[in-house]
């Protein structure tokens, strides 16, 4: 039911009179916020029951995406607007001179991820709601979120994020619902009586999972999915074996932190176990809901539950599975291992080496015995079949345990019935390179589901102005239907229209030109462009690239102040893991460039550089509908989709990319006049590491540009980096440049020039920035869960999806 202003304030005024004992008038922000936050959450809970309800009743099959990362950022505006409330919230909040903005900041950013892998789960969680399918998440609520980053002297300092500190207003506490993990100790197997044989525990650790449920809300389609993140404590029965407040710490620490790395595994302990307790919690709860709620035998499982293992973090799904259909089930191995692989589903998203999960056998034994048993039973018998059906070296390179490491891709390949990448590229990349052994052995098991983003959220919520001017020139179906965006591609030479999305962006620009003056005291014009590059900090993904063509400039406008190009605005956000000392390297770097250039008075402002601190999903939200170009400039072959790409796209960014992950199919979209595109190709790359050809040393010799740029690292050009200088310099020259920045700079430089030169005819600029907007519909993840939800999970969504509410829309 529509809420209307006058019922709205009554209420918040009530709720706030019940909770707080105090009049609005009196109230602080964080109470307002509060108090607002209930409200919201109210308003959702009757659906949130019926949901669950009807999945129940209708035994409707579920999916459940593990994932140990989940990225959702703020949730107050979010949640408004699936629930048809923004407006009036916004208006009647305004009535009482609230600015709804403002009071959104209160809300701490929930970071439970550390980049794309995690915000992916979460644009899906909003789009499987808000396709009315039945989905739900399942990971771990670590009491600290991703670390907070400052620069102090242009280094990185990581801070403790305490994001439930103030309480966190959508989660319910589901005291009934925890169970019990074990860890550690000894297992061995003895007969149950009954001709079968059990493990026995010796000297366990027992877990309290308790978990933690926040409400997925649909876009106006009355849908609430559930979030179960999971906290560990300390089970009743266990008390006394915890006096010491080190032990109690010990085990209290195991859901504290994420760990703050994208992609390099550290190989810990905690880590792993980690891995194990969400894993376990989850599936005890699905086999526990089934029993007691769907009530068909367990061999049908895969009927009624659909499970997603999300990168390998998950991939004890797999055994974890095996072992409560047969230790607790008393299934044979053979119908355990049928429906373990029908309701198993897997995807990869990443082809660095150093990405691949693997975890020591003497580690795995000792943390996880019961774990490690099922697993050398899953290869034992995979090698056996196998080794009937192919080749000795293709079965020895695709087992799960090999040299002295358990492969949790592996055992996620195998133990599964699907397994995707994340954009076209990079899942042809795995049946033709990575996991090319496994394409020959399961070929149908291999499929390509291209990554999408949340568009309500990353253009109605972050991007008013551009919402409105659409909402003018086609209508509001886009609201619902992205794929009306389309509708735009009638308006490329309407004046009127490319006038009024320019003045948009111009806003977008202005505001984000005053957050920045406010935090950095860099002050940047909002008629500069604005030139982005938004992602964690990576080798591959080559922000280093980016700075030597910002030396390169810096040089050329100290050759000639008079230089006729644009003003430019270089935006950096970006967040390094903290054990990643390369990546640290190239932050001071920018950063101490940064301070040389935007205070050379002989630049006068033609370039800046901000590096904006403390990357995270709502500083993305302010960056990014502020952005003219969208830099998407990973080495070919190395990102496995990108999704920063398909915000900014959305947002009228043109893109500057390499043909990486889905910058191929956004050039796809928008054609090659609406994108620019530079650099080695995928096979070129490829042929440089079977040719070893490369010569970086050479490159240097030979091109005066370059060289100029990079004795810039060394030669005192850029201050206070004596160290760090060296490091790039010697990364480039000494270890000859791993993602070949020299080889594609000259063309890089080109396509920046050519960038310089376009957005000098505004008219030309403004159309490419419509068309990308235009063609940016496919990108939703709306359609990419549905792809899901037909391929892999088998899942149909609600029957009552289209409500009044949302034809009303229409
Ligand atoms: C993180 C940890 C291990 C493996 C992969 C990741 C990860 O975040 N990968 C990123 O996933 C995104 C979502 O699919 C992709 O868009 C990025 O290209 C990929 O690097």
């Amino acid at each position: 039911m529509a809420l209307d202003k006058e019922t709205f304030k009554k209420e918040l005024r009530q709720r706030l009179r019940e909770n707080y004992a105090m009049e609005l008038e009196d109230a602080a922000k964080q109470e307002i916020f509060y108090t607002l936050g209930a409200l919201v959450k109210a308003r959702y809970a009757d659906a949130w029951g019926d949901t669950w309800k009807e999945y129940v009743d209708k035994k409707k099959k579920q999916v459940y995406y593990f994932s140990i990362e989940f990225l959702p950022g703020r949730m107050l505006k979010n949640n408004l607007l699936n629930l048809g409330m923004l407006d009036t919230a916004r208006e009647a909040l305004a009535e009482l001179g609230i600015d709804l903005d403002n009071l959104a900041e209160v809300e701490k950013d929930m970071a439970l991820g550390n980049g794309g892998l995690g915000r992916l789960a979460s644009c899906f969680m909003d789009s499987i709601a808000s396709c009315g399918l039945p989905g739900n998440g399942n990971g771990i609520r670590y009491d600290y979120g991703l670390f907070k980053q400052r620069f102090v002297d242009g280094y990185q300092v990581e801070l403790p994020d305490e994001w439930l500190q103030g309480g966190n207003i959508w989660e319910i506490r589901r005291e009934s619902k925890a169970v019990e993990v074990r860890v550690g100790g000894h297992v061995y197997l003895a007969d149950n009586g009954r001709g079968k044989l059990k493990p026995i525990y010796e000297n366990e650790q027992i877990l309290r999972a308790v978990p933690y449920d926040t409400g997925m809300v649909g876009y106006e389609n009355n849908v609430v999915n559930t979030l179960r993140l999971w906290s560990v404590e300390i089970p009743a029965s266990e008390e006394d074996k915890y006096q010491s407040i080190q032990g109690r710490r010990e085990l209290e620490d195991l859901t504290a932190v994420l760990y703050p790395d994208d992609s390099n595994e550290q190989g810990r302990l905690i880590r792993l176990t980690q891995e194990y307790f969400f894993v376990s919690a989850g599936i005890q709860s699905i086999i526990r809901h089934y029993k007691k709620r769907i009530q068909q035998p367990i061999s049908k499982l895969s009927e009624y539950v659909s499970i997603h293992i999300n990168d390998t973090h998950p991939a004890l799904c797999v055994p974890e599975m095996m072992r409560i259909l047969i230790d607790e089930e008393e299934l044979s191995w053979e119908q355990a291992w049928d429906v373990t692989v029908k309701v198993m589903s897997y995807t990869n998203h990443t082809i660095l080496a150093e990405a691949l999960e693997k975890w020591s056998i003497d580690l795995m034994k000792r943390t996880l015995p019961r774990m490690y048993q099922i697993i050398e039973e899953i290869d034992a018998r995979y090698v056996h079949t196998m080794q009937e059906l192919h080749p000795y070296d293709l079965v020895e390179n695709t087992r799960i345990i090999r040299d002295g490491q358990v492969h949790m891709a592996h055992l996620s390949i195998i133990g599964s019935h699907s397994t995707n990448g994340v954009a076209k590229l990079h899942s042809d990349l795995l049946k033709t390179v990575v996991l090319h052994d496994f394409y020959i052995i399961y070929p149908d098991r291999f499929n390509n589901k291209t990554n999408g983003i949340a568009q309500r959220r990353w253009s109605q919520i972050v991007n008013e102005p551009m919402s409105h001017v659409l909402d003018e020139a086609i209508g509001k179906t886009w609201r619902k239907d992205p794929g009306d965006l389309k509708l735009l591609m009638n308006y490329q030479s309407d004046q009127t229209v490319l006038e009024k999305l320019a003045q948009a962006k111009k806003m977008n620009k202005q505001a984000l030109a005053d957050y920045i003056l406010e935090t950095t005291e860099i002050d940047v014009s909002a008629d500069a462009i604005f030139d982005v590059q938004i992602k964690r900090l990576h080798a591959y993904k080559r922000q280093l690239l980016n700075l030597l063509h910002i030396i390169k400039l810096y040089q050329d406008l100290k050759e000639n102040p008079d230089l006729d190009m644009q003003k430019r605005v270089f935006i950096f956000g970006a967040k390094a893991a903290p054990s990643y000392h390369y990546a640290k390297v190239i932050i001071k770097c920018i950063n101490e460039a940064a301070q040389l250039i935007n205070n050379d008075p002989d630049v006068n402002d033609q370039i800046k550089i901000v590096f904006l601190p403390n990357y995270n999903v709502s500083l993305a939200e302010k960056i990014i509908p502020a952005a003219d170009v969208s830099e998407q400039i990973s080495l070919a072959s190395k990102e496995a989709s990108g999704t920063s790409n398909m915000k900014l796209m959305l947002n009228g960014a043109i893109t500057l990319a390499t043909l990486d992950g889905a910058n191929v199919e956004i050039r796809d979209a928008v054609g090659d006049d609406n994108i620019y595109i530079f650099g080695l190709t995928e096979k070129e790359v490829y042929a440089y590491y079977e040719n070893q050809e490369y010569s970086a040393q050479r490159m240097y010799d030979e091109n005066p540009v370059i060289r100029r740029v990079l004795n810039a690292f060394i030669d005192g050009t850029i201050p206070n980096i004596v160290y760090e200088g060296r490091e790039i310099f010697d990364s480039l020259i000494k270890y000859n440049d791993e993602y070949f920045l020299l080889r594609d700079f000259d063309s890089y430089v080109k396509a920046q020039e050519e960038i310089d030169k376009a957005y000098g005819d505004q008219t030309f600029w403004q159309q490419m920035s419509l068309i990308n907007i235009a063609n940016a519909g496919r990108f939703s993840s709306d359609e990419t869960v549905r792809r899901y939800a037909e391929d892999i999970w088998k899942v149909e969504p609600k029957d009552s999806f289209v409500t009044e509410d949302v034809q009303k829309v229409q």
